[in-house]
């Protein structure tokens, strides 16, 4: 078997001693045993190409290949391209879509420059794996440099309706792109559909069957790998609490207080106000529980350089503001709202110490905290999982209380039902969530695909055309 090379937008830090979570824990975790090599940007910004140097470490039998962005490839590539039009897009934001000529000419250009940088350190036998939006150029860019290893993509983010993806600029080209991978993996069921449609109403590939596609006289396969967590790990985590931790939680104890949570970066795709306001409906509705209910919402800071982000920050800031101002008094706040990134051995005794995870996004690919969320929870005394109908995650997690993010009412009464849930009903919940999560943990993930990968067609040759 061959190395296998990951590419994706970022890298993550393997030195030593270095706490890797998300979504790195599959990809690590499948370089490790495959022994390979990892590149993407390392997440400086230079003023110009000749600064860009190319890094090359190797930690154990796994290198890494990273490179600098120009400041106009940080601009028009990712902020402009992958997060001002695919993000927004593919979360159903078109109404966000800020579309230049010049960001797609860039996000064309860049992969462009990864994959020439990339090529000179690929063997024959090594099978190529590309995540995520910022990179759907990258097989063809390959493919053009006469690469005929096997090469995957898999997208983290949703693949929209077909009438939404076909609104964005430029989308045949993409689908040209996507169409030179040889396997095009999906979070859901829904995302496989969705691209379904979209080839049956846009383009003439034949759809063989749920997971083959013909073009010309290529074969690429597609299908859902909804991608898990390490469970295992953030079990572990959760049950090494800290001091003040554990003080908050014997204090809400004696005052008969519980605590719902939620975790996010803050992106307006994660549905951050709506929830506020649910929050603050359910005070409303059950004004017993005003004075017990404490609601953390930790919001780790994201692409503030974008203006629809800062938009988000301050209008958050200022609903936070309005619900304390509301129902505080003088021993209690109902909203305590923390910007800034958690380690993950704090977040994950937070999770198991609160009553309710409430994760309610408005549109997300899967969603990790929703699983980090079941996993902490301590199996005798579990907390309950209220989950929007648009997180990839609800296809899997049937068992949480699954609610439509736009419906402030709707959300309110699941706040309500969650918090007098009996016991035993927490109890049987949690043990179908965990076993679910458990079986379709990181590694399950990345052994599905990989297994996928290797198995599917032979590789298509180069510089055919849709
Ligand atoms: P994200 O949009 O980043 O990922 P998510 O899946 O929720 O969303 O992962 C976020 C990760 O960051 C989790 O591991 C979580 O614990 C951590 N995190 C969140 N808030 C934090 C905070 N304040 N401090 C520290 N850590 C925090 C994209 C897609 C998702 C998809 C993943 C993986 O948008 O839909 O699930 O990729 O495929």
């Amino acid at each position: 078997m061959g190395r296998l090379v990951v590419i994706s937008n970022r890298t993550a830090n393997l030195g030593k001693n270095t706490q890797i979570g998300g979504l790195a824990v599959g990809i690590v975790d499948a370089l490790r045993k495959q022994g390979g090599l990892w590149a993407g940007w390392d997440g400086s910004v230079v003023d110009d190409a000749a600064a860009a140097t190319t890094k090359i470490q190797t930690h154990g039998n796994v290198t890494t290949l990273t490179t600098a962005l120009t400041s106009e490839e940080h601009e028009k590539y990712y902020l402009g391209f992958s997060n001002r039009v695919l993000w927004p897009a593919f979360h159903y934001r078109l109404d966000l879509m800020d579309y230049r000529m010049e960001f797609a000419d860039s996000y064309s250009a860049t992969n462009e420059k990864f994959a020439e940088l990339i090529r000179g350190h690929l063997r024959d036998d090594d099978v190529i794996w590309v995540h995520d939006y910022h990179l759907i150029p990258m097989a063809a860019e390959l493919r053009k440099r006469n690469c005929k290893n096997k090469i995957g993509f898999f997208l983290h983010i949703p693949f929209p309706s077909a009438d939404i993806f076909s609104a964005v600029p430029r989308h045949e080209w993409l689908r040209y792109c996507l169409l030179q991978f040889d396997l095009i993996g999906f979070q859901t069921v829904n995302d496989v559909h969705n691209f379904h449609r979209y080839l049956k109403e846009h383009s003439d590939a034949a759809i063989i069957s749920p997971e083959v596609v013909r073009v010309n006289d290529r074969t690429i396969n597609i299908g859902h790998f909804p991608i898990g967590i390490d469970v295992q790990q953030f079990a572990k985590a959760s049950a090494r609490t800290d001091d003040t931790i554990e003080l908050e939680r014997m204090r809400r104890k004696v005052l008969q207080r519980f605590q719902v949570i939620s975790a996010d970066r803050l992106d307006y795709s994660k549905g951050l106000p709506h929830r506020m306001k649910a929050f603050r409906k359910f005070l409303e509705i059950c004004p017993e529980y005003q004075g017990h209910a404490d609601y953390l919402q930790i919001a780790s800071p994201s692409r503030e350089d974008v203006t629809a982000y800062s938009d988000i920050k301050a209008e958050l800031e200022q609903l936070a503001g309005a619900v304390n101002g509301r129902f505080a008094d003088f021993n209690w706040a109902p909203i305590q709202y923390i910007n800034r990134n958690i380690p993950r051995e704090k977040l994950a005794p937070l999770f198991r110490s609160s009553l309710v995870g409430l994760i309610t996004p408005l549109r997300d690919g899967m969603n990790l905290v929703a699983k980090e969320y079941i996993a902490a929870q301590d199996d005798k005394d579990p907390g309950i999982l209220i989950l929007s109908k648009f997180a990839g995650a609800a296809e899997e997690l049937s068992e949480a209380l699954i609610v439509n993010p736009y419906d402030i009412s709707e959300v309110a009464g699941a706040l309500k039902t969650a918090v007098a849930m009996p016991l035993e009903e927490r109890q049987l919940r949690h043990r179908k969530l965990l076993k679910r999560i458990t079986d379709h943990d990181a590694q399950w993930w990345q052994r599905q695909y990989l297994q996928a990968l290797q198995r599917g067609d032979q590789h298509p040759t180069a510089n055919e055309r849709v």
